[in-house]
């Protein structure tokens, strides 16, 4: 039996992104990064000069068998490593019959997804918009505004993340600057 076998509330806030008094929060800075983008000599310096925040998670303690449900605030902050905008590293559930739903608060972006056998998607994320990542999708959030991308995720607490595939496969897909609309390149 934990705090969380039984009922309770948390506030979050959603100009920031911020929940009250989390059990996890997790930091990921450009230092965190190195490997995930197109320009690593863009991202050294952008290492050099400061190593910025790309993103905050915040979650509670929720036990992390079958029947919870986890969920967490991220914030991910607005910015470009060369042309390719701020991102998060990315995902498959370790448990990859498991599903998530990320409802955008703030901020725009997109979510991208992919599954092992080669498909993928970019799903519009702005304030208001719920994206679905089905089972075995990986997924990864990316920031093409101007302000944090703000997110509100729930998905099944015994899920697991499994970022080393990511890591060494990426995704099919970058999102890089462009005019009028965000390039998706290869
Ligand atoms: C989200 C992500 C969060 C950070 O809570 O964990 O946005 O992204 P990375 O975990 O890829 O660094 C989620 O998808 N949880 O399963
Ligand atoms: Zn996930």
């Amino acid at each position: 039996m934990s705090n969380y076998d039984v009922p309770f509330g948390v506030g979050v806030d959603f100009e920031t992104g911020v929940m009250d008094n989390p059990d996890r929060v997790i930091t990921r800075r450009a230092s965190d990064m190195r490997g995930y983008y197109a320009n690593p000599e863009a991202l050294e310096a952008l290492i050099a000069s400061g190593d910025p925040i790309h993103y905050m998670v915040y979650e509670k303690a929720i036990p992390e068998r079958q029947g919870h449900l986890l969920f967490c605030m991220s914030v991910l902050q607005p910015g470009r490593v060369g042309n390719e905008y701020f991102l998060t590293k990315g995902h498959y559930h370790t448990e990859v019959d498991t599903a998530e739903t990320y409802l955008c608060v703030g901020g725009r972006g997109y979510l991208l997804m992919k599954t092992e056998d080669g498909q993928w998607a970019a799903e519009k994320m702005e304030k208001g918009r719920m994206v679905y990542a089905p089972p075995l999708w990986a997924h990864r959030s990316i920031n093409t505004g101007s302000e944090p991308l703000i997110s509100f995720c729930v998905y099944p607490a015994h899920a697991g993340h499994n970022y080393g595939d990511i890591q060494t496969q990426g995704f099919p897909r970058r999102i890089m600057q462009g005019e009028p609309e965000p390039r998706l390149v290869k």
